[in-house]
């Protein structure tokens, strides 16, 4: 009988023989992954649940909250709180911080999340998915014996200072996907055992695709390099790239970059002129920092059309940002058209903004 390998097998063999993680983090990865097997049964069970719908309430976003937004976010809360191994947590679906209760010791970690990514797929039964990325909680008074409250400005870190990554996609199997930056895992969701089993390790992207994702009815509000980018993808064989490209769009960022980790391809969404003031839809700490930490574990790249997004300096907690990643070659092309359009900004005027 082939030989199956459990998520807490996994990780012990990384604690123990690679030293990549120390045992507040494996007790905090597998704490997230039973959270978001709970989150999976209330997103089985749908309409049976009833769990599915809106809210009623509205996020820090402006967003209207569907139900399993909210239900997801408890769960992960009330999983991750009490253990010991985190010192606060932040989610798209909170404006503020959530502190570890005094009452509970406090650990070294951070963690963010989306809880429920693909917000708009949840009522129709189409995947959708939980974004996680995991700080270290950095050295602060406490250490240096004076007060220190944690805040926004411990989360303010660099995509690059993470510890770990994942997501889990509620789709037709339920899988997790993790790098603790060592590569990419992939655990399948057993449902009779109740358990995570590794069904793929090391993943690798393919440097090359004829595969591009990206919401096409914003076309007319794209800057020029992205226009310039699919256009020339829609040309097809008969156009400058030489050859024929497909085009997918699930609107669940967990289903396209599941996608792209298992047979390559390209995602865009890139700023547009619609809201110029926002550099983009997506969130920089809980959604583009993690999946670009997964993508480049997996060979591929993650840009916001000009810079690494692992090298931004975050702002703000809940900050946005625009978002290229996937197979290395269609990243740097796309990437080097927005370098081409700053460098002769007359011809291609781009807002400064992204
Ligand atoms: P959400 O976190 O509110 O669900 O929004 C993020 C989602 C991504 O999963 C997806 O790529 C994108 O929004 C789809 O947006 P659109 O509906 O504009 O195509
Ligand atoms: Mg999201």
């Amino acid at each position: 009988m082939k030989k199956r390998i459990s998520l807490t097998q996994y990780l012990v063999e990384q604690q123990r023989q690679h030293g990549h993680i120390p045992g507040q983090l494996r007790l905090l990865i597998e704490v997230v992954a039973r959270a978001c097997k709970r989150i999976s049964l209330s997103v089985n069970k749908g309409a049976l649940g009833d769990v599915l719908g809106s809210a009623d309430t509205e996020n820090v976003q402006g967003e209207v909250q569907k139900k399993l937004d909210v239900i997801a976010n408890e769960v992960l809360i009330e999983a991750n709180e009490w253990g010991g191994h985190l010192a606060a947590m932040a989610s798209e679906e909170m404006e503020d911080i959530y502190a570890v209760p005094n009452r509970f010791p406090q650990g070294e970690y951070l963690l963010l999340f989306d809880p429920l990514d693909g917000s708009s797929n949840i009522d129709v039964n189409v995947s959708i998915g939980t974004i996680f990325s995991v700080l270290k909680k950095p050295e602060t008074g406490a250490e240096r014996r004076e007060p220190h409250t944690l805040g926004e400005a411990d989360f303010l870190q660099p995509g690059s200072a993470q510890a770990a990554a994942g997501y889990c996609v509620y789709g037709p199997q339920t899988t997790l996907v993790l790098t603790v930056g060592d590569g990419v895992a992939v655990f399948t969701l057993d449902r009779e055992q109740g358990s995570w089993t590794l069904t793929q390790d090391g993943i690798r992207i393919p440097d090359d695709t004829q595969e591009f994702a990206i919401n096409m009815s914003n076309k007319r509000h794209w800057a020029a390099p992205v226009t310039r980018y699919i256009d020339e993808c829609l040309a097809g064989r008969d156009g400058p790239r030489g050859k024929d490209f497909n085009m997918r769009w699930i609107a669940s960022m967990v289903a396209d970059v599941h996608r792209i980790l298992t047979r390559g391809g390209v995602f865009l969404y890139p700023w547009d002129k619609r809201e110029p003031g926002k550099a983009g839809k997506l969130r920089l700490m809980y959604e583009a920092n993690p999946m670009a930490f997964l993508i480049e574990q997996a060979g591929g790249a993650a840009t916001d059309g000009r810079r690494r997004i692992l090298d931004i300096a975050p702002q703000r907690l809940h900050e946005r940002v625009s978002v290229v990643l996937g197979s290395k070659n269609e990243v740097d092309r796309a990437t080097r058209y927005h370098l081409e359009a700053d460098a002769n900004p007359s011809s291609n005027p781009l807002p400064p903004l992204y």
